[in-house]
């Protein structure tokens, strides 16, 4: 097994250290299937498009209100909106995606480096990111966030973390096509993966998208959906059209 990025080991070291809540949120959830399904009789490509302030490897922080990103955008075609929530590498909040939830009606995913149960009940959302590298209990934190309403979306890297998502129930799968050891984004990371993923399966290209041929390259390997934020976020306040 590769090592991780020392930014990466301490934002999981950070998550560890991060409390949960004792209550258990129940969630009403908005459907991602049902979202991507009016996308495609709409004729635009299903975008996830991500509102994240900082990153590893972002030159700043962007302070935009996450409202006023996630409404634009929609108004540019997306599809749904992913929030980052970790606070202390990626400059995300609860509140923010609390915010954004209740000011926009489609579904919002948790982006998050969540590793533990009580840890899903920080914050409501439609969509949960849970990421199999981090995760002991795959099957039983796929469970647990079923049980709250979440829609769990897992994040893979190779092929043996497809197979213990698979083997773990995920209908939701997302590739990361950034490696967590170098933070390097290599577009081929979906493509491989992709090609091993069962029909039934909910398909979504995560990272480093940032073209209309990139996105075409996507689709054509077999993404359902993609999930774009830095392109996004270097373009907010103009008027980028990511679904064009
Ligand atoms: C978005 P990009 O390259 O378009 O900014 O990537 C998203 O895929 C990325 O932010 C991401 C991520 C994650 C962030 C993918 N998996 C896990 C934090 C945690």
């Amino acid at each position: 097994e590769t090592e991780l990025a020392p930014a990466v080991a301490s934002i999981l070291d950070a998550a560890r250290e991060r409390g949960g809540d004792d209550e258990t949120v129940s969630v009403a959830a908005r459907s991602l299937s049902d979202a991507l399904a009016q996308a495609e009789s709409d004729g635009r490509v299903p975008v996830i498009a991500e509102v994240k302030p900082t990153s590893p490897t972002a030159d700043g922080t962007r302070d935009d209100d996450p409202v006023e990103l996630a409404r634009a955008m929609i108004d540019g075609g997306a599809t749904a909106i992913s929030v980052l929530t970790e606070p202390s590498h990626f400059g995300g909040s609860p509140e923010a995606l609390t915010r954004v939830r209740e000011a926009v009606d489609v579904p919002v995913l948790r982006k998050d480096f969540v590793v533990r149960e009580d840890q899903l009940d920080v914050v409501e959302a439609d969509l949960l990111l849970l990421i199999v590298r981090f995760v002991d209990d795959l099957e039983g934190l796929i469970a647990a966030a079923r049980e709250r309403g979440f829609q769990p979306l897992v994040e893979v890297h190779d092929r043996t973390e497809l197979e213990t998502a698979l083997e773990a129930g995920a209908k939701l799968i997302g590739v990361n096509n950034r490696d967590l050891a170098r933070l390097e984004v290599d577009l081929e990371t979906f493509e491989s993966v992709a090609a091993h993923v069962p029909d039934d399966v909910t398909l979504i290209a995560e990272s480093g998208i940032g073209s209309p041929a990139d996105v075409r390259r996507m689709r054509e390997a077999g993404a359902d959906a993609l999930l774009v934020g830095s392109a996004i976020m270097d373009h907010a306040g103009g008027d980028s059209d990511v679904t064009e």
